[in-house]
């Protein structure tokens, strides 16, 4: 249910960068999101390193939105570095675009995760007002799973409703950005993807607990 989004700066207690981190994390989470700021602070070859500390699902959260040969070439190099999951984003299109990427990941074995909706203000401005098309170019191409905002729940349960329950949610928004771990959750998420409030703490693992079990409370209260 809890996704760590490892992005640096760590908190100044870390050492061994990202690999201290997601050693101790990996008994709790159901996976770590992996994006440009630590490809760029780290390199390759120690993102390539993350692999041999866990066996939970590794997402590469570099929001694709090129034309379909280049995101093809893209998720080759991904899936030869140890990624699980990659994220595109759904604005894109279908045709040349995303239909290509999820063909060749199906080929590579990879799972597709489409941003529908974001967790930012303006996700308002332009996204959230196609999320319906959005939505359904998802489930058209049967993708593994979606990102929706646990900043605004209204939307999560709406993606929920479109949905069904075989495709997955990914839920960000939770701490920094002002959600209560749970709260997407609540709405119909499959996982809270959370970064901050777990990478700048000065205890990673006491603060993953922590957020565990506020999930746990809110979940039972609001499932029964
Ligand atoms: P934090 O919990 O520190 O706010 O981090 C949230 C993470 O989720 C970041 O890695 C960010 O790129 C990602 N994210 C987001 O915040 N909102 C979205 O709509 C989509 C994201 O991938």
């Amino acid at each position: 249910m809890l996704i760590v989004a490892l992005d640096p700066p760590f908190s100044s207690s870390i050492e061994g960068v990202g690999e201290e981190i997601v050693n101790s994390l990996n008994p709790v989470v159901s996976g770590f999101k992996i994006g440009l700021p630590y490809i760029f602070e780290y390199g390759l070859e120690k993102t390539r390193r993350l692999r041999q500390y866990t066996d939970k699902e590794l997402i590469a959260d570099l929001k694709l939105a090129d034309i379909g040969h280049i995101m093809s070439m893209i998720v080759n190099k991904l899936a030869e570095n140890g990624f699980d999951s990659v994220i595109a984003h759904g604005f894109v299109g279908v045709k040349g675009a995303l239909s290509e990427l999820k063909s060749t990941c199906d080929r590579l074995g990879l799972k597709l995760i489409l941003v529908v909706s974001m967790s930012h203000p303006g996700s308002m401005e332009y996204i959230d007002r196609h999320l319906n098309e959005l939505v359904n170019n998802a489930i058209e191409l049967n993708v593994h799973g979606v990102v929706a905002p646990a900043t605004r729940p209204s939307i999560i349960r709406k993606v929920r409703e479109m949905i069904g329950e075989k495709i997955k949610i990914y839920s960000p928004g939770i701490g920094v950005q002002g959600a209560e771990p749970g709260d997407a959750l609540c709405a119909g998420a499959d996982y809270e993807i959370i970064g901050r409030a777990i990478t700048n703490s000065s205890n990673p693992y006491e603060a993953a607990i922590m957020i565990k079990n506020k999930q746990d409370n809110r979940v039972r209260s609001c499932r029964g």
